[in-house]
C-alpha cells in the first residue's frame, strides 16, 4: 500500500524539456490539466500529495520518479543521465529528506533515472539505457541488497523506440484473484528476463500503455489503449484511465509523474 506521493506541476517553460519523439509542442494550459487530473486521481486512491511548485530551472522536474527511488525503507537520490536534469536531485532532496532522512546518494561516475527502475515485489529490474549506466545500476543494487532486494540488469540500449525500462514495463501486483503481473511492451515480451513472470503482452500499437502504474486498489492506465484497459478488467484489476497527451509530447508516462511511497 502507498500513502504518499510527491508530485511537481509541470513549468511553463514545459516545452523546453527534451524529447525525442515527433509528436508536436505540448499545450502548457492542457499539461496543467492533466498534471491536475493526474493529482486528483493519486488521492482518489488515497495518497496523500506533497505538491512542489514548478521549478522553471529545470523543464523536465515534473518528471520526479527520475530524481530518487524509495522503497518501504529507504530512499536513494539518483544522478540523472540528462546533465541538464542533474540539478533536480538537489531541488528534490530537502522533500525526500522530510520523509527518509537518512537518504543515499549514486555517486559519479554512476548515472541513473528513476524511469530506469522497476520493483518488482522483492526484486528490482535496473534498466541500462542512454541514462542508466552499468555503475549507477551497481551502486543501486548495492544500497537494495542492504534492504534484502534482489536486482537484475536489463539493457534496453539498442531498443530505440523507449527512453527508460519503465517505458515498456510496468509490475501491477497480483489482481483480485491472479498473479503477480509484469504488463511489458509486445516488443520486450519474450526477452529471457522476463521468463517465470506472468506477462501481460501490450499490442504493437498501444505499446505506450505499457507504462501504467498500480496505486493501491487501481491501476493507472494512460488513455486511448482500450485492449489493454480491458485486459487489465479481465484478469481483475481496476483501470484507472488518464489523458497523458501532453506528457507523451515530452516523452514522459504516467510513472515519472510522481514518486509513490
Ligand atoms: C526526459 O527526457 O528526461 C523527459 N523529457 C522525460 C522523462 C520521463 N521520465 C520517465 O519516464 N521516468
Amino acid at each position: 500500500m502507498f500513502r504518499n506521493a510527491i508530485v511537481r506541476a509541470p513549468g511553463s517553460n514545459f516545452a523546453g524539456g527534451l524529447t525525442s519523439v515527433e509528436l508536436g509542442a505540448p499545450d502548457f494550459p492542457l499539461a496543467l490539466a492533466q498534471w491536475e487530473q493526474y493529482c486528483a486521481a493519486l488521492q482518489s486512491c488515497g495518497l496523500v500529495l506533497t505538491r512542489l511548485e514548478a521549478d522553471l530551472r529545470y523543464p523536465d522536474s515534473t518528471f520526479v520518479e527520475d530524481a530518487a527511488i524509495l522503497t518501504p525503507h529507504a530512499a536513494i537520490l539518483t544522478r540523472p543521465g540528462a546533465p541538464s536534469r542533474l540539478g533536480e536531485v538537489d531541488a528534490i532532496a530537502s522533500t525526500v529528506r522530510g520523509f527518509y532522512p537518512e537518504a543515499a546518494r549514486i555517486e559519479v561516475p554512476g548515472t541513473l533515472d528513476g524511469g530506469d527502475i522497476c520493483e518488482a515485489g522483492t526484486h528490482f529490474f535496473l534498466g541500462i539505457s542512454h541514462r542508466t549506466n552499468a555503475e549507477g545500476a551497481r551502486q543501486l543494487a548495492a544500497h537494495l541488497a542492504t534492504q534484502g532486494y534482489t536486482a537484475s540488469q536489463v539493457d534496453v540500449r539498442a531498443m530505440t523506440s523507449i527512453l527508460h525500462l519503465k517505458s515498456g514495463i510496468s509490475f501491477i501486483g497480483p489482481g483480485k484473484a491472479g498473479e503477480p503481473t509484469l504488463v511489458v511492451m509486445e516488443e520486450m515480451a519474450d526477452r529471457p528476463e522476463f521468463a517465470g513472470y506472468d506477462l501481460l503482452r501490450v499490442a504493437e500499437e498501444e505499446s505506450y500503455g505499457a507504462n501504467c502504474v498500480r496505486v493501491n486498489d487501481r491501476v493507472l492506465v494512460a488513455k486511448g489503449h482500450p485492449k489493454l484497459a480491458e485486459e487489465l478488467m479481465r484478469r481483475g484489476y481496476d483501470p484507472l484511465e488518464l489523458e497523458m497527451s501532453e506528457f507523451r509530447k515530452m516523452d514522459g508516462g504516467l510513472s515519472c509523474l510522481s514518486l509513490r511511497f
